[in-house]
C-alpha cells in the first residue's frame, strides 16, 4: 500500500503534477491534457502546408507547437483524434505520435532539481554591502539553484528587484504597467554608466507567450550575468543601456504553472464569451490582423479587438515610443525551433531595405551561439520559414517605430517544455547571442 502510495508520488513528480521543484507549483497544470497525442507531420507538399497554416488560424481544436513549411508539430485532444488522423490519411503524408502525457514524464525524468534551499535569490537589503555579506561562491551557488527549474511570478520579481537592490549604481527596477490580472509587466535597466546621455537602448523581452517558460529564464540570466561581470563587459556597455522585460505575458505564464501547461495567449476575459486571451504576438499595430491571425476568440492567434487592445501590449508600446529614437535593437524570445527571425513577418517576398544588414548581424549572434555546443540556428523572415504572421512586436518595431535591428528569436528545443537541468545549457550558449546583438547597438 504504501509502495503504491510512493510511486504514485513518483510519477506525479516526473510529469510535473506535484513536485514543487520543478515548476513551483503545486496544482495540476496537466490535468485537462488526459488522451491528448501529439503528432510529427512531414510535408513537403505546398498544399498541404497551406491546409496546415489553415487549420492554425481557423481550427481551435488543433494547438500547433510548430509549423514550417515542411514539418508540423501540434497536439489533438482525444475527441478530435480519429477525425483528424483519417484527415492525415486522405492528405497522404507521413506522421509520428505519442501520447502527451507520456512524453511529458519522460522529460522530467531525465532532469535534476535544485535542492529547495537556494531556490530563492535573497534580496539584499538597500544600504547592505551585499558582497562582502555574499561570497562569490555563494552567489553562484544561488544562481545556479535559480537556473535550475522554473520560477513562479513572485521568484521572478524578487530576483529582479534583489538585483537592483544588489548593484543600485547600475540596475534600475521598474514596472512598465500591469495585465490584464493585475500584474506588474517588470523591467530592469542596467547601463554602466548613467551619466552618459544619450545611451542607445538595446531592448529585450521574453515570454509573450506563456508557455514558452525557457525564454524569461535566458533573460534573467543576461541580466544575472551582465550585472556579475560588470568589469567584462565594460565596453559592450560604455554607451548602451540595456532594458530586459523577462515576463510580458505574467497572467499567461502563471495559469501555466497553475491551470493549463500550454495556455500561450493573455487571460483577457470578454464578458458572454467562454474563449479567453488575445495573441499579445498578434497584437501590435504593424498590419493588424492582416494574415496569420484570426477574430475568433477561442483562436490561438486571435488578434484583440484592436491593435495594442490588450494592457501588456500597450505597456511595451509605451515604453518603445517614448524611447524610440534611443533603442537601436529590440530581441524579441520566444520558443521553440532555433531560428532568428528579421523583418517582415506579416507578409511573404517582403523584404527589408535594410535586409543585408539584418541578416550578417544575425549570423554572428547565431555564429556565437553555436561556440558553446554547436547549436545551429536558422536565419530568415518567419513568412519564409514559418508561416506569414502581423502584428508581431519584430515588424511593428522596425515597420512603425523604425527600430534598425528587430528580431525574434526561437529557442532551442523539441517542445515547450525544456528539461530542468538542460536550462543553464540554453541560458549560457544564448547569453553569447545576446552580447552579440548588444555589441552592435552602438554603432547606431
Ligand atoms: O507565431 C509567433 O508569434 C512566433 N512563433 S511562436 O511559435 N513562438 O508562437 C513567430 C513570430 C515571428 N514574427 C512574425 N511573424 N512577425
Ligand atoms: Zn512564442
Amino acid at each position: 500500500m504504501c509502495y503504491k502510495i510512493v510511486c504514485s508520488l513518483l510519477l506525479l513528480c516526473f510529469i510535473g503534477l506535484a513536485c514543487s521543484s520543478s515548476s513551483s507549483s503545486s496544482s495540476n497544470n496537466l490535468a485537462g491534457y488526459a488522451g491528448y497525442t501529439k503528432y510529427t507531420v512531414q510535408h513537403g507538399d505546398e498544399n498541404i502546408f497551406r491546409y496546415m497554416v489553415d487549420l492554425q488560424t481557423s481550427d481551435s481544436d488543433v494547438d500547433f507547437w510548430l509549423l514550417t513549411r515542411n514539418m508540423s508539430v501540434l497536439t489533438v485532444g482525444p475527441q478530435r483524434k480519429p477525425q483528424f488522423e483519417s484527415r492525415l490519411a486522405q492528405l497522404g503524408v507521413d506522421y509520428k505520435t505519442q501520447p502527451l502525457m507520456e512524453l511529458m514524464a519522460a522529460l522530467e525524468a531525465n532532469s535534476t532539481y535544485a535542492d529547495g534551499e537556494d531556490d530563492d535569490f535573497e534580496e539584499c537589503q538597500p544600504g547592505a554591502d551585499c558582497d562582502a555579506e555574499r561570497p562569490h561562491s555563494r552567489k553562484r551557488r544561488q544562481a545556479r539553484g535559480f537556473f535550475s527549474h522554473y520560477p513562479r511570478y513572485h521568484e521572478i520579481l524578487n530576483f529582479m528587484s534583489g538585483l537592483a537592490a544588489r548593484y543600485p549604481q547600475f540596475c534600475r527596477y521598474e514596472s512598465l504597467g500591469r495585465s490584464n490580472e493585475g500584474r506588474h509587466i517588470a523591467g530592469l535597466s542596467i547601463s554602466l554608466n548613467s551619466r552618459v546621455r544619450p545611451r542607445r537602448v538595446a531592448y529585450i523581452q521574453a515570454a509573450a507567450h506563456g508557455r514558452e517558460w525557457i525564454t524569461t529564464q535566458t533573460v534573467l540570466y543576461l541580466a544575472y550575468e551582465l550585472l556579475s561581470n560588470l568589469r567584462a563587459f565594460q565596453r559592450v556597455l560604455q554607451d548602451v543601456e540595456v532594458f530586459l522585460v523577462p515576463l510580458v505575458n505574467p497572467d499567461g505564464y502563471e495559469y501555466t504553472h497553475t491551470s493549463d501547461r500550454f495556455w500561450r495567449k493573455n487571460r483577457h476575459h470578454y464578458g458572454g464569451i467562454s474563449c479567453h486571451g488575445v495573441d499579445i504576438n498578434r497584437n501590435f499595430g504593424n498590419h493588424w490582423n492582416y494574415q496569420g491571425a484570426s477574430q475568433n476568440h477561442c483562436s490561438e492567434v486571435y488578434s484583440g479587438t484592436a491593435p495594442n487592445s490588450e494592457p501588456e501590449t500597450s505597456a511595451v508600446v509605451r515604453y518603445l515610443e517614448f524611447n524610440r529614437h534611443r533603442v537601436k535593437l529590440s530581441l524579441d524570445v520566444h520558443s521553440f525551433g532555433k531560428f532568428i527571425f528579421y523583418p517582415y513577418g506579416y507578409a511573404r517576398n517582403t523584404v527589408p531595405p535594410t535586409v543585408s544588414t539584418l541578416r550578417s548581424v544575425a549570423l554572428r549572434a547565431a555564429n556565437q551561439i553555436g561556440k558553446y555546443r554547436g547549436t545551429r540556428y536558422t536565419i530568415g523572415t518567419s513568412a519564409s520559414i514559418l508561416y506569414e504572421a502581423s502584428g508581431s512586436l519584430d515588424d511593428f518595431a522596425y515597420g512603425s517605430l523604425g527600430i534598425p535591428l528587430s528580431y525574434t528569436l526561437e529557442l532551442p528545443g523539441e517542445e515547450f517544455h525544456v528539461a530542468s537541468s538542460d536550462i543553464i545549457h540554453v541560458c549560457k550558449e544564448t547569453f553569447a547571442g545576446f552580447v552579440e546583438f548588444i555589441r552592435h547597438v552602438s554603432l547606431y
